[in-house]
């Protein structure tokens, strides 16, 4: 990297600005029940910051294809570096972005917990264009890299998360997405005697508490989006957990209509034009974000395992949040007040 260009620890700390915003904005919009509009005030306040960031950022994974997104859509340019003069824009980095203004946009419009806004971003190429469709995932933490498979019986691969941590598999939690399409899965995971906690909606949150120890959460398995799989993968390039990963398309296996999700051979087509070879293929930490400068930041937008939401007082707001890059090896989490009122106002630690 050149030395005028901004430091991945600096750009972290911009890119922090950016979920912070997003939160904020979605957070004012909890229980509302308009989960479209959660997410579209999140979304365009993300926008709003973003530009202000000193790179020259493509969005890789955003909001959907151009025609159907307005904003942060796939292949957008975003960051203050497309509007500096040619020489300021030379010294803003080339990055690759991956957004999710509003991981759980129904758990905001309900007020439940662990939404979040989350974002990764890593050198060009460093984060794995995805498609968006399923993906089935296992994610753990530090302690059971390495021991488990995809393709493994799940008993296999608690006895092997329990064993890393030297307990019981009666002492595991799992997470897992509460749909049919686990019905199977949640079978084999009771019956191995491990703990559940069925979520309704959020498994890139609950991906992330799986790698951070005394969350009292051991691994998340099951089907949820391609897209957060890669920021999923972004995080655990930082905090040294595992993701396995492989994209499904099957109705039968997703428990819905033949009619409610796109064919095999549109599917397999998009793929193609992706560039992805192999569909079959299963997917590591690696393959999903080979990012070898990786920055990820997420801000809590209602009260989470491991986030804070944001709580609005008088004089201004405050959030909670995790930074994070492979380049300083800092993991973050940062409290911060936003004050609008006067030189009067309380700090409350
Ligand atoms: C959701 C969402 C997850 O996957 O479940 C979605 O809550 C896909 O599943 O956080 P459904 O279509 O069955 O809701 C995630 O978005 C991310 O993986």
């Amino acid at each position: 990297m050149r030395d005028d260009m901004r430091t991945d620890r600096e750009l972290s700390l911009d890119f922090l600005r950016v979920c912070e915003a997003a939160a904020i904005a979605a957070a004012r919009t909890m229980g509302q029940g308009d989960r479209s509009y959660s997410d579209q005030v999140a979304v365009e306040a993300m926008r709003e910051v973003m530009d202000t960031v000193p790179m020259r950022g493509r969005v890789v994974i955003g909001e959907g294809e151009r025609d159907d997104a307005p904003m942060l859509y796939i292949g957008e340019e975003v960051g203050g570096g497309f509007h500096a003069g040619e020489e300021l824009a030379e010294s803003c980095p080339e990055v690759d972005i991956a957004v999710d203004p509003l991981e759980g946009t129904n758990l905001c419009a309900l007020g439940a917990n662990n939404a979040i806004a989350v974002l990764a971003a890593a050198e060009r190429g460093g984060l794995l264009n995805a498609p968006d469709i399923y993906m089935d995932k296992i994610v753990v933490g530090p302690s059971s890299r390495g021991v488990v498979d995809i393709d493994a019986p799940v008993k296999d691969n608690l006895k092997n998360i329990a064993r890393r941590l030297g307990r019981d598999i009666e002492d595991l939690t799992v997470i897992v997405l509460d749909r049919s399409r686990h019905k199977k899965l949640i079978g084999d995971v009771r019956a191995a005697g491990a703990r559940i906690r069925l979520i309704s909606d959020g498994d890139l949150s609950a991906g992330i508490s799986a790698a951070v120890a005394g969350t009292n959460i051991h691994a998340l398995i099951g089907i949820g989006g391609a897209p957060e799989g890669v920021i999923t993968a972004a995080a655990m390039k930082c905090l040294n957990g595992e993701i396995q990963a492989r994209l499904v398309w099957d109705p039968e296996r997703l428990g819905v209509d033949k009619d409610k999700v796109p064919s095999e051979s549109e599917v397999l087509d998009r793929l193609a034009t992706m560039g992805i070879r192999d569909p079959q293929k299963v997917y590591d930490t690696d393959d999903l974000a080979p990012g070898k400068r990786i920055i990820f930041a997420a801000t809590g937008v209602t009260d989470g395992a491991l986030l804070k939401g944001v709580r609005f007082f008088g004089a201004g707001k405050r959030t909670h949040s995790m930074v994070m890059t492979t380049e300083s090896r800092h993991i973050r989490f940062v409290d911060t007040l936003h004050i609008e009122g006067g030189p009067d106002t309380v700090i409350r630690f």
